[in-house]
């Protein structure tokens, strides 16, 4: 299986940590992103919404976005599981995690799109007010998540599972590229991050590529 991808580029890092639980072998393949190969006929083919990642199977079925993408890797590879066993715990999970898609990852990435970086590429005109406003979501939401684990280990109860994998890949990228580091004041947060970022797999495939 052939995965699209760009080095240190955090959906694409979401895939590349899931596999990594699993020992699933990718064969990646890293897209020229600045150079716009994905706007273009061929990888739009692929995908039409022209983002990475990407899976293409053997025969040449291709299955873009990091979850339907993982969802698909866990059908094949169920174990070590992280998307939930039970009917209650795959809820529980389901929705931390799309709590985690929709908030979070909705406020970093306003903040990104309306950045200075994003502003240096000349692709589109930001808007001050969202860049604001996804700051104070983000960091909102880092307060919230330092509250909540308080209590428990990790974002969906008390084991590893896909939503510290969303997790930790958009605060990652946050801290490196948007400038929205959590504060180090929030120790859960932090404890967190630090448990996240011994394993195998997230050592493996580092923010930086
Ligand atoms: N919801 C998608 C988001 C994919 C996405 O935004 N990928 C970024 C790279 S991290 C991308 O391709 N950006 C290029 C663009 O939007 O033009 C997923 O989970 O796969």
């Amino acid at each position: 299986m052939k995965l699209y991808s760009f080095p240190g580029a955090p959906n694409p890092r979401r895939v590349l940590i899931f596999a990594a639980e699993k020992n699933i072998a990718l064969d990646i393949i890293n897209v020229d992103l600045m150079g716009g190969e994905i706007k273009k006929p061929d990888f739009l083919a692929k995908n039409p919404s022209g983002k990475i990642p990407v899976l293409e199977l053997e025969d040449a079925t291709c299955i873009a976005e990091s979850v339907a993408i993982s969802r698909y890797l866990e059908a094949f590879h169920p174990e070590p599981n992280l998307f939930g066993e039970t009917a209650l715990e795959t809820a529980m999970i389901e929705m931390h995690h799309r709590h985690i898609e929709m908030e979070l990852h909705t406020a970093i990435g306003a903040a990104w799109v309306n950045g200075p970086v994003v502003a240096s590429m000349g692709i589109i005109r930001p808007i001050e007010a969202m860049r604001e406003r996804g700051d104070r979501n983000a960091r909102s939401y880092y307060e919230r998540l330092d509250r909540e684990l308080a209590s428990r280990e990790y974002i969906a109860g008390d084991r590893f599972t896909v939503a510290d994998i969303s997790a930790t890949c958009m605060i990652d990228f946050a801290g490196a590229m948007v400038n929205l580091e959590p504060d180090a004041g929030l120790t859960h947060l932090k404890a967190w991050r630090d448990r996240i970022g011994q394993r195998a797999s997230v050592i493996a495939n580092p923010i930086s590529g």
